[in-house]
């Protein structure tokens, strides 16, 4: 019999195509289960990248805005634009010293509320924590050394810890539909580690410190607390390499997302850098998570004030344009502080600009949310 040896090539090359493809669109292998909505995030958001789709997200965007706090189905981008987010950031820190509020002064039952609120929208919801140090009771930016190694398994404060990862659980296990069904959600803890502002820092304490301080979190929260709604992001701050990425993640095993943190610093002369740095680090990363069968995103970036003409289409739209990234979240606009304000709001002299944005047909927003969904 005659092989045709092109024809078998054509078989094994789109054999491996195909499971190249399902690799990145199933939830990948993590050793944690997941309820059937986690799964089915996991693969829109794959199917989503794929296909060139990026979410755009903001930090605390329907809890408060430059001039307004707490009003109902509002945020300072639908103010501007005349719709929401796609994506939705929280952050929890405070939840694990019991308090009723965040350190931002968001109630945590707003948060719940508006959480709710999102995912019935469509969108995605992420939650950071910037916890309190246990060892020390002085908050995230409280860089005491070896903080890290006392939380550990054997450590003086791991019982304390432990109690902090409860009480996170207690909220995490509140974010439910009507109808009792759990919330996906995307949790970023221990952010930003390649800096060293944060009590768990690169300078703060070891790689292997800080690998277990990711799995013993992921371990406690899947195993002891049984929680199966989420999603675990782990993002860094700017790296120089792929190897620097790398250095301190805890395992295929332990994350979904790879993500990363950069803002853009500077005048308009520091642009050009931005770009390049953002884009070609993000296309890096993607390259990574697809050959590991996860996503990608830019977890956290944004010029504060945003006060560069045109900045969010030659700026952000070029630092994310074709990196393969599922979402970007830009920070919040603090109540009462334009000069601290990352996103639009009514009034701001770039929003003709952020409209233009928000309405290329990549990029989704509540308004083409649906694309997400199919
Ligand atoms: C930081 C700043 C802080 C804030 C914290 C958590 O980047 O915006 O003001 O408390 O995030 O949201």
């Amino acid at each position: 019999m005659k092989i045709n040896i092109s024809f078998l090539i054509i078989i094994l090359i789109s054999s491996l195509q195909m499971s190249f493809a399902n690799k990145f669109t199933e939830h990948p292998n993590t050793k944690y289960e997941t309820t059937k909505e986690v799964k089915e995030l996991y693969r829109k958001l794959a199917n989503l990248s794929q296909k060139n789709y990026i979410l755009f997200g903001q930090e605390d965007c329907t809890a408060y805005g430059v001039d307004w706090k707490s009003e109902s189905n509002r945020s300072d981008v639908k103010d501007v634009c005349g719709y929401h987010p796609a994506l939705y950031g929280w952050d929890v820190g405070g939840i694990e010293l019991g308090d009723t509020q965040n350190l931002d002064c968001v109630a945590f039952d707003e948060i719940r509320m508006l959480i709710k609120e999102a995912h019935k929208r469509g969108g995605v919801n992420t939650i950071s924590w910037h916890l309190h140090n246990p060892v020390t009771e002085k908050n995230s930016w409280d860089t005491e050394e070896g903080s890290v190694d006392e939380i550990l398994e054997g450590g003086a404060f791991h019982a304390k810890f432990n109690l902090y990862l409860d009480r996170l659980a207690e909220f995490l296990s509140t974010l439910k539909t009507d109808d009792g069904t759990f919330i996906p959600i995307i949790f970023r803890p221990w952010h930003e580690h390649t800096g060293n502002w944060f009590w768990w820092g690169a300078k703060r304490c070891t790689a292997e410190a800080y690998i277990k301080l990711w799995q013993h979190t992921v371990d406690y929260l899947t195993n002891e607390k049984k929680l199966k709604h989420l999603l675990f992001a782990y993002s860094t701050d700017r790296v120089n390499s792929m190897e620097e990425y790398f250095e301190r993640y805890p395992g295929d095993s332990y994350i979904d997302i790879l993500g990363m943190d950069l803002y853009h610093r500077g005048g308009a002369d520091t642009s050009k850098k931005f770009v390049n740095d953002a884009n070609s680090l993000l296309t890096d990363i993607s390259k990574e998570a697809k050959q590991r069968g996860k996503i990608s995103a830019f977890t956290e970036t944004g010029l504060k004030t945003v006060n560069q003409p045109n900045w969010w289409t030659e700026v952000l739209l070029q630092s994310i344009k074709d990196t393969g990234i599922a979402y970007v979240l830009i920070w919040r606009n603090p109540v009462g502080k334009a000069m601290h304000c990352f996103g639009p709001y009514k009034g701001h002299e770039n929003n003709v600009n952020f409209i233009k944005f928000v309405n290329i047909p990549n990029i989704i927003t509540e308004k083409n949310i649906n694309i997400l969904h199919k």
